[in-house]
């Protein structure tokens, strides 16, 4: 016996009867068992050293070229009725999901060995905390789950005490794209993935738990699982605030929850709660609390550098996975962006002539938060961060305005609804592609979005002091594909507008859309953006937004009769103020 919970003991031995795995590892999460792994895959090559003097505790994992992704149409929200999983997903009846992912799972495991890695999304004493244990043949994703979450015995303890787990079983099987499966079973609290091992598809406690068995038990229970960065700012006069900002991947969360104020913004100070997924519940106050379930950031590597992300620079030189980067002649990693060096190999192993891209554009890093200069203690927090803004934003080109703040809640939850953005790299499909990316949640939400906005709109009920909500959109361009915003560390130039919205302060003028910033509101100082970008940054227009509005209704009307009627009638609202 490895525990004295048996429903945890059954499902184990169950798994091993169907995987029929070598040898069986339940993972206690020292730092002992981590070198072990890193060992282990260091002699079987899953692992390449790089250099230990300049990038100590750093090893590169090449994963297999057709893994390096998430695949949206091979993920699948199981549910007993179809309407529940919505039309936002693949859906599958639950039995013919077994069915499916069970077939494959069938002897996968013989000659490897098999993981029992017992983890717990949050702090361990965190009421808002949730556990799962995944079941792996992939030392990768044993190592990586001990960076990204709170991994091991005392995660085990709290299982054993709340007698609760989510079964998250997952195996590399022939790294086959025809042989793939993520399956959720929301109903189940349960996870069968195999196939992948790739971030997404495979550290199950990441969007599979914490987004799309979340938001169905959230729905359930009263609370929300977001695909949210949640930072902290101080002002140079104390005034301390959090914000919660939903983007979709590959869209800047990462870098807003650590970004560097520009130096025209002395006294300012930011940190980081977490950057990418954030659990929020009503407090006794009424305001939102917000936890990080998660310990690491799975962080995209290419374009970080000192003048984008000097923390996320600094905190990736040591004791870092790196997957699908490039290598430099003495062994460092190397990725477009970066300020130095040169590749010889590219993520592939092949010798890097120039004709396509050093690093994979999801090639990504692995470190603990502890790393991150300015992570803050109050990730650690059981109660949460009490969150003033919520921002919704995407990677839009044209027509979404820099910053605009919704008129009420119910408007904050259309306009999160409506959030269109650029397809990226960080799932198969055509970058590039404009797609609806209602709060960033489109390949996350484990049930129908219809019933998720409802969800969303139910908050007002709940309390009268809730976070206002915004929408920024960093990624304007003119017509030669330049930026029109400089992003990164300015941002914080906008997030002070925000703060300033919340406390009463700062300047808007109210229109179709939103109150947008008034002219002169947002600091500027020591910034070169000319004028007439900063007036078309800040501008709405009309003929185009009459045109996005219709398109929005039509995609609220795709998912049929659940819609909530508030989201139709706020959209008239927006429409006869355009018209
Ligand atoms: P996931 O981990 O996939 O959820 O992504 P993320 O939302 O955390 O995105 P991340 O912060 O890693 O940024 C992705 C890409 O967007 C990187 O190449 C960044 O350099 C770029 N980026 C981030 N912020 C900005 C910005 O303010 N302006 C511009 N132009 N690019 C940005
Ligand atoms: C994302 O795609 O939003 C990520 C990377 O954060 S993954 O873990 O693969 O989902
Ligand atoms: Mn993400």
């Amino acid at each position: 016996m490895n525990t004295t919970l048996a429903a945890l003991q059954d499902w184990v031995d169950e798994v091993a009867k169907q995987t029929n795995p070598d040898r069986i590892h339940w993972c206690d999460g020292s730092d002992t068992e981590y070198q072990a792994l890193i060992q282990l895959m260091l002699d079987n090559g899953d692992l390449l050293e790089l250099n230990q003097e300049t990038h100590p505790g750093c090893y590169l994992h090449r994963s297999d070229p057709n893994d390096v992704a998430r695949v949206e149409k091979l993920t699948f929200v199981c549910t007993e009725d179809e309407n529940v999983a919505g039309p936002n997903n693949n859906w599958m009846p639950p039995a013919e999901g077994h069915a499916k992912v069970d077939a494959l799972f069938d002897g996968c495991m013989q000659g490897r060995t098999m993981y029992v890695i017992p983890y717990c999304m949050g702090p361990i004493d965190s009421p808002i905390s949730r556990c799962g244990v995944e079941i792996s043949d992939s030392p990768y994703v044993a190592a990586n789950m001990r960076l990204m979450t709170r991994m091991g015995k005392d995660a085990l303890a709290r299982i054993e005490r709340e007698g609760t787990f989510v079964k998250a079983q997952h195996s590399i099987g022939e790294l086959d794209p025809n042989k793939r499966l993520i399956m959720h079973f929301p109903e189940e609290l349960s996870i069968k993935s195999i196939g992948s091992g790739y971030g997404g598809n495979a550290l199950l406690g990441k969007k599979c738990h914490a987004l799309r068995i979340g938001s169905y038990q959230a729905a359930q229970e009263g609370w929300l699982a977001e695909h949210m960065l949640i930072v902290g700012l101080e002002s140079p006069e104390g005034e301390r605030h959090y914000i919660a900002a939903a983007f979709p991947s590959a869209c800047g969360k990462t870098n807003l929850a650590m970004l560097i104020p520009p130096e025209q913004f002395p006294g300012w100070k930011i940190w980081t709660v977490g950057d990418d997924i954030a659990w929020m519940s009503v407090g006794s106050d009424g305001r939102l609390y917000a936890i990080n379930p998660e310990a690491g950031y799975f962080g995209v590597v290419p374009g970080t550098s000192p003048k984008t992300n000097k923390n996320a620079f600094d905190m990736i030189q040591r004791d870092t996975i790196f997957t699908n980067v490039g290598v430099t002649a003495d062994n460092q990693p190397w990725w477009e962006g970066h300020p130095e060096g040169e590749p010889v190999t590219d993520w592939k192993g092949n010798p890097y002539d120039g004709s396509t891209p050093a690093a994979h554009p999801n090639s990504r890093f692995t470190v603990s938060a502890t790393q991150n200069p300015c992570y803050s203690e109050e990730a650690e927090s059981a109660a949460g961060v009490p969150i003033s803004a919520i921002v919704f934003g995407g990677r839009r080109r044209e027509l979404a305005p820099l910053v605009m703040e919704a008129r009420n809640w119910t408007h904050g939850v259309l306009m999160g609804a409506s959030v269109g953005s650029e397809q990226t790299a960080a799932a198969e499909g055509t970058v590039g592609e404009i797609r609806r990316d209602p709060m960033a949640m489109k390949p996350f939400c484990g049930h129908n979005f219809a019933d998720y906005w409802s969800h969303w709109l139910s908050f007002s009920n709940k309390s009268s002091n809730l976070p206002k909500i915004f929408h920024v959109n960093w990624f304007r361009q003119d017509k030669d594909g330049n930026f029109l915003w400089p992003g990164f560390g300015e941002n914080l130039r906008v997030l002070q507008w925000i703060i300033g919205r919340c406390e009463g302060s700062a300047a808007a003028e109210e229109t179709a859309i939103g109150n947008l910033p008034a002219p002169g509101a947002i600091n500027l100082a020591g910034l070169d953006v000319a004028d007439d970008v900063m007036r078309s940054l800040t501008s709405v227009e009309v003929e185009h937004w009459r045109e996005e509005a219709n398109g929005v209704k039509r995609y609220l009307e795709s998912f049929g009769g659940r819609v909530p009627q508030a989201m139709f009638d706020e959209l008239e609202k927006t429409q006869a103020a355009l018209n």
